[in-house]
């Protein structure tokens, strides 16, 4: 089985796209794709302004990997699943979980769907088939393989999109994983964001290999490495991975190379560990400003539409953050309401003194 490190693109660095590779959309679809895109932007801005105005208590921003995050979505149906590591909470939205609902699972309030036990960033939403994440780095990859084994067992037609980080590539359950869904030919499509940042250490330090995608061939699946700030590439390569699953021909791994622009989280300082020069040669590489250059070279979009677009989406952010800082606080009753069947009477007497 071949190990490419051949890295797939189909969008040029000024935004032309050869004939041959041009995607089967129409237009529409097309600017649909940057609109998801600029959406997810615009939300990550405001969030983390939030956060710095202290209103919510801690966020992972996402900026430079929308592209990866915004393929993946429509790479997929809506029976499939999602597994998310980190940086995938967008899915949810794109998948229906409404704004307020993930503002105020940021804010961990009577209103988060998670009942605050659950750190920011976050979300879920079974309706959109879209699992609560486990903070526990690498373990969303063993969940993923579990729920598509337990797809093709009870032969659902359903496929698993399991995601993870460079850093996450270092864990146990990688290993376990990737042989499992190999062995079991499971429909599983591992996507692993490849930000070069495991919060402080780069990528070099993180495995000894050139690629993510070249450890596939050990698990006997293939692998594609593509460039995940070209959204016309990571749509084409994961939709490929995902009909393979779903024809039966099992798992594959996509490493989609893009960069973390920002800090790990709210709480990091990234200037501490990191090269001005790096960053900046990564912003112009930044995978919404490349396809708004293909928008503007097939005359589908322009700087009117666009400030329209921002405003809009503004506006509708201000709206759900209105509502869902309005929800009260969670009663702390709610801790053992779903737990226990009979809450322990000592914690019984506990909420009755602390919270009469
Ligand atoms: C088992 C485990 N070890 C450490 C952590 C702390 N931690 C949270 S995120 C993170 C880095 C993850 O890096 P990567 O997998 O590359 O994902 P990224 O944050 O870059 O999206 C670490 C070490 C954790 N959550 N779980
Ligand atoms: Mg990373």
């Amino acid at each position: 089985m071949s190990a490419p490190t051949e890295l797939i693109g189909i969008l040029s660095e000024t935004g032309k796209v050869p004939k041959r590779r041009l995607p089967d959309l129409d237009g529409e679809a097309f600017v649909e794709l940057y609109r998801d895109m600029v959406r997810i932007r615009v939300f990550d801005k405001r969030m983390l302004a939030l956060q710095r105005q202290g209103r919510i208590g801690f966020y992972g921003p996402v900026k430079g990997q929308e592209a990866t995050i915004v393929a993946c979505a429509r790479a997929v149906g809506s029976t499939d699943w999602i597994v998310p590591a980190l940086r995938e909470g967008a899915i949810a939205m794109m998948r229906g979980l409404p704004l307020e609902f993930a503002v105020a699972q940021l804010i961990g309030n009577d209103m988060d769907l998670c009942k605050g036990r659950q750190m920011p960033c976050h979300y879920t939403w079974s309706k959109g088939r879209y699992v609560a994440m486990s903070s526990v780095i690498g373990t969303q990859i063993t969940h993923a393989t579990g729920l598509a084994m337990a797809a093709k067992y009870s032969e659902r037609d359903e496929v698993v999109l399991g995601f993870l980080g460079d850093g996450a590539t270092s864990s146990n359950d990688f290993h376990s994983g990737l042989n499992f869904a190999a062995v079991y030919s499971a429909p599983v499509v591992f996507v692993c964001q490849n930000n070069q940042w495991s919060i402080s250490v780069p990528f070099s330090q993180q495995t000894a290999t050139e690629t993510v995608a070249v450890k596939a061939k050990a698990y006997g699946m293939p692998a594609r490495r593509v460039d995940g700030n070209d959204v016309l590439a990571v749509l084409d390569v994961v939709g490929r991975a995902v009909g393979r699953a779903r024809g039966g021909d099992g798992p594959t791994l996509v490493e989609a190379v893009t960069y973390r622009q920002l800090g790990h989280s709210s709480s990091d300082d990234p200037t501490r560990y990191r090269d001005d020069a790096e960053v900046k040669a990564w912003l112009a590489r930044d995978p919404i400003a490349r396809y708004r250059k293909f928008l503007d070279v097939e005359g589908l979009w322009d700087d009117e539409r666009d400030t329209e677009f921002v405003d809009e989406v503004d506006g509708e952010i201000s709206r759900v953050v209105r509502e869902a800082e309005a929800a009260p606080p969670l009663d702390p009753r709610t801790l053992t309401s779903d737990v226990f069947a009979r809450t322990d009477p000592r914690l019984e007497e506990h909420f009755r003194e602390e919270h009469p």
